[in-house]
């Protein structure tokens, strides 16, 4: 018989490659080195270093899955999702930094742009010299993106841009802006143009007094009559799915991300409570106590071979988007759910910052609503699976 491993109950790390191993050890060690002593402050002083952004690009982390002749580290998707778990372990704010980089902005510009786009952003994206941020979501228009209002309008050299978004992660400190429009000249289909900042017309204030995902900056996009040349326009593709094609690989990353913080509430309460004793014996020797951890190592196990299922079926080019609702959705709803019983298994403890499960469970909320809320993927898997909208 073999003993069982609480902290990897199915043998996770049996089903990576050694290359997958040496990734995962690399962020994990740039995690736990350099972004967990930051953090607690970052958090509570609402503050995301943009120097993180530098850090992750020197060591490859992002835009991981694009080819490296275009600066990306050219890693499989499963690397992909160690990167997000390892930084997300830390502050899902961190994590979130690094998913809109590399999924929301250089995806995009990789997928659909143009080979001078791809010249032009791809290396300063993934060295992180240049921070991007990704604009789908209005005030008006969250879960029904068609909805949106901005627009782009034709002009003799390319086009104007007008219309407002909000809740940007990255955008006060962006460079780089992928911003999705109805564009007029192609019968008000959405389009996307990539923006940069400076440009006239352009401005991006910061959203602030957040009560979760402090540590990550998040803002609006104000687009005033932005003139772009036709060369700001991503040429190859159109429609919904064209964002919908970015959040594929963000959500999935996200699948992963998750994990990593549920992990980490469940090592801490796991710790706190063999190390807290009450009524005479550690907390730890309480059924309810066993009860609460026998749940968050099942959710955690069964979470993590899905994000690996669907990682390896992303490698072999099979890309099923209910899929990644699946995990998107079940992964996030559980780590919630763990990190809220972690924090009730600290006591009055758990709320204070140092003993971080009340800042994973204030994170965890956003994550829950952002990519597509908790109930819009229950929707898209109740469509798949009826054959009926129900939105
Ligand atoms: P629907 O009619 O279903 O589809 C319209 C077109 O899009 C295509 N499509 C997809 N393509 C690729 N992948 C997917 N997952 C796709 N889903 C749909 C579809 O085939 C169709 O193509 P075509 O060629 O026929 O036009 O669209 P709908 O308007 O009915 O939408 C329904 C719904 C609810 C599924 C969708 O709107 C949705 O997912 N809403 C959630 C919105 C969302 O996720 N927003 C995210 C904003 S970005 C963000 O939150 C970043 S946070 C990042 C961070 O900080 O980490
Ligand atoms: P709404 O769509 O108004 O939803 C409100 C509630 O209604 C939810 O519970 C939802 O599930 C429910 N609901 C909606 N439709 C239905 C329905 N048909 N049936 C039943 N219930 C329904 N967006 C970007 O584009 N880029 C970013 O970088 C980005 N970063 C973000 C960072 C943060 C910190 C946050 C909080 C959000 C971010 N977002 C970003 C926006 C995010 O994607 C949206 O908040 C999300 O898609 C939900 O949209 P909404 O807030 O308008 O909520």
């Amino acid at each position: 018989l073999k003993p069982f491993d609480w902290s990897d109950p199915f043998g996770l790390e049996d089903q990576l490659t050694e290359d997958e191993r040496l990734v995962r050890d690399t962020a994990e060690g740039y995690a736990q080195e350099q972004l967990q002593p930051r953090v607690t402050e970052a958090y509570l002083d609402e503050h995301f270093d943009r120097e993180i952004l530098r850090e992750m690009g020197q060591l490859g982390l992002l835009g991981a899955t694009i080819p490296q002749q275009y600066g990306g580290a050219g890693l499989g998707y499963v690397s992909y999702g160690l990167i997000s778990r390892a930084v997300e372990r830390v502050d899902s704010g961190y994590r979130s930094a690094m998913s809109v980089q590399s999924s929301l902005v250089m995806y995009p510009i990789f997928a659909y742009g143009s080979e001078e786009q791809r010249r032009k952003y791809l290396p300063g994206l993934a060295s992180g010299e240049l921070v991007g941020c990704f604009g789908l979501t209005e005030p008006d228009a969250g879960s029904d993106p068609g909805g949106m209002r901005t627009t782009a309008k034709k002009t003799a050299n390319g086009y104007s841009l007008s219309g407002a978004k909000m809740w940007i992660t990255n955008s006060p400190i962006a460079d780089v802006f992928v911003v999705w429009a109805k564009s007029e000249a192609h019968d008000g289909k959405i389009r996307g143009f990539v923006l940069e900042k400076g440009m006239a017309g352009l401005s991006a204030p910061q959203v602030k007094q957040k009560l979760s995902l402090r540590a990550s900056i998040t803002g609006e996009i104000v687009m005033d009559g932005v003139e772009v040349g036709e060369d700001a326009l991503l040429p190859n593709v159109e429609g919904l799915k064209g964002p919908f094609g970015c959040l594929n690989r963000a959500r999935y990353g996200i699948g992963w991300g998750a994990m990593g913080a549920a992990e980490a509430c469940f090592h801490a309460a796991r710790q706190y409570t063999l190390d807290r004793h009450q009524f005479g014996r550690p907390l730890a020797a309480t059924q309810l106590v066993q009860l609460k951890l026998a749940n968050m190592v099942t959710e955690i196990t069964l979470g993590l071979q899905a994000a690996l299922r669907v990682g390896r079926r992303l490698e072999d080019g099979e890309l099923i988007p209910e899929t990644i609702s699946l995990i998107k959705r079940n992964n996030v709803g559980k780590a919630l759910d763990i990190a809220r019983i972690a924090r009730d298994m600290h006591g009055g403890n758990g709320i204070s910052a140092e003993y971080q499960v009340i800042r994973h469970a204030l994170n965890l909320e956003t994550v829950n609503t952002y990519e597509g809320t908790h109930d819009v993927h229950a929707l898209i898997l109740g469509r798949a699976i009826t054959g009926l909208s129900a939105f």
